[in-house]
């Protein structure tokens, strides 16, 4: 009898942790789409690699790319490169990157970038990172990054057959 009281009373827990998920999802209405979604393949050894992707505002109102995070790193921070006295150095953007309504916003090597931390596996030539992107307003977006040579300065191109950056819906 006890079990089956317990059994109940976790039912009855899941069963509203369920019914509050669907507020958090606001991707629905979104006018955010990302594109030209890409990594860099990471050398044998290497634990930390970077990715670029295009985002588009086609909206009204401004969003913020507030955080990202990858399966295949312990963490993906967004970060701005910047050269100070010939020194090149990245920032940790803590705040995110501001998305203006109707602009795009390109992340591109020596500029704002995805850094995994941490990487649990080197990224390969041609295969895919899948990230979660997540913003302010639209939610959070599942990108996968089509990952070009170490070192590439710009994006190997669209996956073959299929979207190159997925939207979330
Ligand atoms: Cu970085």
């Amino acid at each position: 009898m006890i079990s089956i009281r317990t059994c109940i009373g976790l039912c009855a827990i899941s069963a509203l942790v369920t019914s509050v998920v669907p507020a958090v999802q606001a991707a629905e209405s979104s006018t955010v789409t990302v594109r030209e979604a890409w990594a860099r393949a990471t050398p044998p050894g290497i634990r930390v690699g970077g990715g670029y992707v295009t985002v588009v505002n086609s909206g009204t109102q401004p969003d913020r790319l507030i955080g990202a995070s990858s399966p295949l790193s312990d963490k993906t921070e967004i970060h701005a490169s910047e050269t100070t006295g010939g020194m090149a150095r990245m920032r940790w953007l803590e705040k995110g990157l501001e998305i203006p309504a109707g602009k795009e916003v390109v992340l591109a090597p020596g500029g704002v970038h995805l850094m995994f931390m941490g990487l649990k596996q080197p990224i390969v030539k041609d295969e895919v990172v899948p990230v979660t992107l997540r913003f302010e307003r639209a939610g959070e977006i599942a990108v996968e990054l089509r990952a070009g040579p170490i070192g590439s300065l710009k994006s190997p191109g669209a996956i073959s057959g299929g979207a190159g950056a997925t939207h979330s819906h």
